[in-house]
């Protein structure tokens, strides 16, 4: 499977190629809305403002309602589009942004958003998700399904997954809901911005998907989960808690009945375990803010910069449904090729069915 995207913040259009879905899948324009919407910018207060109509138009790939087998491209016009936003920051480069690094490797300023860098293009990644979601649930029964598990220094302070789509927080636990709100408030009027950590689960992976040493699955997953915008870490299972913790305590040990533990994140060896797959991410700060910072322009002279346009205060919180689309988007990739070398099912025992308590 392959995924490109294509298009600008405030260019005319975005889009994306989907290259390697196999035939037979229905699909049609309407099955995108539900995801596009979890993603969007303007529908909180908490958010962009910006309102873009984010309608997929299916240009190739689909006819009478299934995938054909050839390259599915999708394309979203841009109907929001407010370029001269940027016009006064070409001069400059704005602290955090990609501004500097596209300059240097480049040498041209895109006025149509922060040229391809701008989190606008995750719209597209969504729409690609929706097709990999769509396939491994009809093919394998897996799913997918992400929350926002830390917000500044906040964290949830119980797990309902009923809750996590009832707010614009993707939060696991309601009570927290004004706690959040008000903090969100008061950022939002400081003109700053914060970070946060997105988690995604993948249950009803089965096992064997995954590639020993090169294309592991979790090496796939920290690259495409690194390829979000701001990501700045990625953890798989117990991540960066391994550090400090004994192998005794670490390793999952095995019964007949299932795997004791998932502290692995479903992943041994690159290969999934048959255990839920379990990917967190941190997103830094957004570097849009209203406070003024150092900066440089063109001729390297010292400025500052206000960044003004319609910007995420925690771009983390609309990052969920980015996250569950690249999860998928591996996964269905790995599975493709786990299908091409083995076939659906080794026929080998013991298989251990998943996680249980002791
Ligand atoms: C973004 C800045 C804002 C956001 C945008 C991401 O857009 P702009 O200033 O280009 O109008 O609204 O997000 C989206 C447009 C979107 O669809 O997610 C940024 O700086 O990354």
């Amino acid at each position: 499977l392959s995924v490109t995207t294509f298009g600008e913040s405030h260019g005319p259009a975005i889009g994306c190629v989907v290259d390697g879905c196999p035939p037979g899948l229905p699909l049609e324009a309407s099955e995108f809305r539900a995801d596009l919407e979890r993603r969007a910018t303007g529908r909180s207060r908490h958010t962009s403002q910006r309102r873009e109509a984010d309608d997929i138009e299916i240009l190739s790939g689909v006819y009478e309602g299934v995938t054909t087998g050839t390259p599915i491209a999708l394309l979203i016009r841009n109907t929001d589009a407010r370029s001269k936003d940027y016009g006064n920051i070409l001069d400059t480069f704005r602290p955090g942004h990609a501004d500097y690094t596209y300059w240097q490797k480049y040498g041209i300023r895109d006025p149509r958003g922060g040229g391809r860098s701008s989190a606008r293009e995750t719209t597209m990644r969504v729409a690609a998700g929706v097709i990999a979601k769509k396939w491994l649930a009809h093919r394998y029964g897996v799913t997918v399904q992400g929350h926002v598990s830390q917000v500044g220094e906040i964290t949830p302070r119980g797990f309902d997954a009923a809750a996590i789509e009832t707010s614009p927080f993707f939060w696991p636990f309601a009570e927290q809901i004004p706690e959040l709100e008000a903090y969100m408030d008061a950022l939002r009027k400081s003109g700053d911005s914060v970070g946060a950590r997105v988690t995604v689960v993948a249950e009803g992976v089965p096992v064997g998907w995954g590639e020993p040493i090169y294309g592991k699955l979790d090496g796939e997953l920290a690259a495409a989960m690194m390829s979000i915008n701001a990501v700045k870490g990625v953890e798989i299972g117990d991540g960066f808690d391994a550090v400090s913790q004994r192998g005794t305590q670490h390793r999952d040990e095995i019964t007949a009945q299932g795997f004791l533990s998932n502290h692995a994140g479903g992943i041994l060896g690159g290969i999934a375990t048959g255990q839920p797959v379990v990917v967190s991410m941190a997103f830094k700060p957004t570097s849009s803010v209203l406070i003024p910072g150092r900066s440089v322009d063109r001729a390297g002279e010292a400025t500052e910069v206000v960044t003004k346009g319609r910007h995420d205060p925690c771009v983390g919180i609309r990052a969920v449904p980015i996250a569950e689309a690249m999860l998928a988007l591996v996964l269905m990739d790995q599975a493709l090729r786990h299908r091409a070398q083995c076939g659906d099912v080794v026929p080998v025992s013991p298989r251990i069915p998943g996680t249980v308590q002791e």
